[in-house]
């Protein structure tokens, strides 16, 4: 069996190394730009090339090394109708949730501003807020919300989740579709996004919507940048709309130097790190799967290219 892997910062020896660990019977095939691509028989690759993609219809199916797929559905028709299969939690969910319990606790005990008040010499005690007025909603039901909203649940937040099909989730308000989202943002004091970035949640986080959440609110975004627009979240918090904004990813990533996000000090900013992919988990998912394909079994994580995610 050959795997050709492919990752767009060009480290691939340590997956080479894994995958001919866990998979001796496999042959793995480093591709680089500009070099033809060799048959094989499946592909794990990472925001992918045109050219590398024109030449993967022969594979049984194209795995990816992370959870998110708008980096390679943005290539459309120019796609090979193979399977694709994207990681599903593989050790993300867990650092997922201590990145937004993290954020949630900060703003809860106003550590943001205990972090301002210090570095202008202030001693003040500020008044609490009440837990069972700090609803916590999170959009994204999926590998990754679900887990996030149980520990946010469990530290007893309020908690609600939006998705696009409706759920049944124990001690969540559930919400689902877009008719329920004036509702659900009206309700929440805190919004974790935790959706696939698609054309129906590009620019989700406009002015309008995000006018929708009370005076005071925070926005954690651990999801894609493109989702929030991102001249309305300014002005919203220069307003003091919103309180506190903890931003993981960004509409054009490194977030360039001129960026106005970097000097305003109510948003908090981290380079794309709330969940890595764990190589030695996602190298044993993947083998996994491949083992399910190889004996003709179905496997999850399956993307809808329909659906976008
Ligand atoms: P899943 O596919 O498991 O879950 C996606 C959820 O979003 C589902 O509940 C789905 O609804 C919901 N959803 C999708 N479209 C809509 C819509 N139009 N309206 C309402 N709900 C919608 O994804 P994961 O939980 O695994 O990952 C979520 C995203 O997190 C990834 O796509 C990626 O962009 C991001 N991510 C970020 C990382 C980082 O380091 N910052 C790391 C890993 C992932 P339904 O259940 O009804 O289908
Ligand atoms: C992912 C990511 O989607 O790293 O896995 O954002």
């Amino acid at each position: 069996m050959r795997i050709l892997l492919y990752r767009n910062d060009g480290i691939v020896e340590p997956w080479a190394r894994d995958f001919e660990a866990a998979l001796p019977e496999a042959e793995t095939v480093p591709w680089r730009e500009g070099q033809p691509v060799e048959r094989c028989d499946y592909a794990v690759i990472w925001a992918p090339t045109p050219a590398l993609l024109e030449q993967l219809a022969q594979v049984k199916a194209i795995f990816l090394m992370g959870a998110g797929v708008d980096a390679l559905l943005k290539f459309g028709d120019a796609l090979p109708e193979v399977p694709i299969v994207r990681l599903g939690d593989a050790g993300m969910a867990e650092q997922m949730v201590e990145y937004v319990v993290h954020a949630v606790l900060r703003y809860f005990r106003r550590f943001d501003e205990y972090e301002r008040q210090a570095r202008d010499g202030i001693w003040e005690a500020l008044t609490p807020h009440v837990k069972s007025e700090f609803t916590v909603g999170v959009l994204g039901l999926g590998k990754l919300g679900v887990p996030v909203l149980r520990a946010l649940r469990q530290l007893g937040f309020p908690v609600r989740g939006w998705s696009r099909t409706p759920k049944d989730l124990p001690g969540v308000e559930c919400y689902a579709g877009m008719e329920t989202l004036d509702a659900f943002l009206s309700g929440t004091r805190v919004l974790v996004s935790l959706l696939p970035l698609t054309p129906e949640t590009n620019n989700l986080l406009d002015r309008a919507h995000l006018s929708r959440l009370p005076a005071g609110a925070y926005l954690i975004n651990v999801a894609r940048g493109a989702q929030v627009a991102e001249p309305d979240l300014l002005a919203l918090i220069r307003a003091g709309h919103i309180a506190g904004v903890t931003l993981d990813v960004f509409r054009n990533e490194p977030l360039p130097a001129p960026h106005p996000f970097w000097n305003e000090p109510r948003i908090t900013i981290t380079p794309h790190v709330s969940a890595l992919t764990l190589r030695e988990d996602a190298v044993r998912q993947i083998v996994h799967k491949i083992g399910l394909l190889e004996r003709g079994e179905t496997v999850a994580d399956v993307v809808d290219r329909t659906r976008g995610y």
